[in-house]
């Protein structure tokens, strides 16, 4: 049909395939969303900590970080504001990794991601563990850019992407989920978006 375009055409095609979750529309763009202003990136002073429920607690430089194995993933995004970002190819450090270093204490199950400036959201550890949860430092087709969370953002394709932290700074793990930034405010706790749980109570 003349008047259909490129992003619905494609847009019809990942629902046939059971790739768009409810309420949710494709987008060719990459948008930008993020509270507060993007950080500076110090590679002399960024650390990564971990603390908490761990067997060993771990602060790593940007040089170690860089040194650790590293792992490929495509992945869809999902941003709870309604657009759905589709075959997004992350390179970085997968979670697990970072798991088997650290080394989780049995009561460990939820985990706190803290990312800068000041951001903050809880996922299960057992979400965490899944082969496609990543440490982000590369991404295509599009340029990993500060905007996007550059030098670090987490990646956890199979939550909405207020869990997908940008710029994060470490973990702490937990035996009670507790509330991140968002989940304080009314967003969902777990946050799944193919049964919509977008907001708290849904
Ligand atoms: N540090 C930090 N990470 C964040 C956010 C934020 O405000 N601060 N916003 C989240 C939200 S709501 C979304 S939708 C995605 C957006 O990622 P993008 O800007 O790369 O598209 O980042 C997530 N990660
Ligand atoms: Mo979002």
């Amino acid at each position: 049909m003349f008047f259909d375009n490129e992003r619905k055409q494609k847009e019809r095609q990942y629902a046939a395939a059971g790739r768009l979750p409810p309420g949710q529309s494709l987008t060719l763009k990459w948008p930008v969303l993020h509270e507060g202003d993007i950080p500076r990136f110090d590679p002399a002073t960024w650390d990564f900590q971990v603390r908490g429920l761990v067997q060993n607690p771990l602060r790593l430089t940007w040089q170690e970080f860089l040194k650790l194995p590293q792992v490929r993933i495509v992945a869809d995004f999902h941003c709870v504001t309604t657009w759905s970002k589709f075959d997004n190819e992350w390179t970085g450090v997968s979670f697990r990794a970072i798991a088997e270093m650290v080394k989780p204490l049995p009561e460990a199950r939820y985990v706190m991601v803290h990312a800068d400036p000041g951001y903050t959201t809880n996922v299960p550890l057992d979400d965490l563990m899944r082969d496609n949860v990543l440490f982000a430092t590369g991404h295509a087709p599009d340029p990993f850019t500060p905007e996007h969370g550059a030098p670090l953002r987490l990646v956890v394709p199979h939550l909405y992407a207020w869990k997908s932290a940008k710029w994060v700074r470490g973990l702490a793990f937990l035996d009670q989920d507790r509330a991140g930034y968002w989940e304080r405010v009314g967003y969902h706790m777990y946050g799944d978006p193919f049964k919509e749980q977008r907001y708290h109570g849904q």
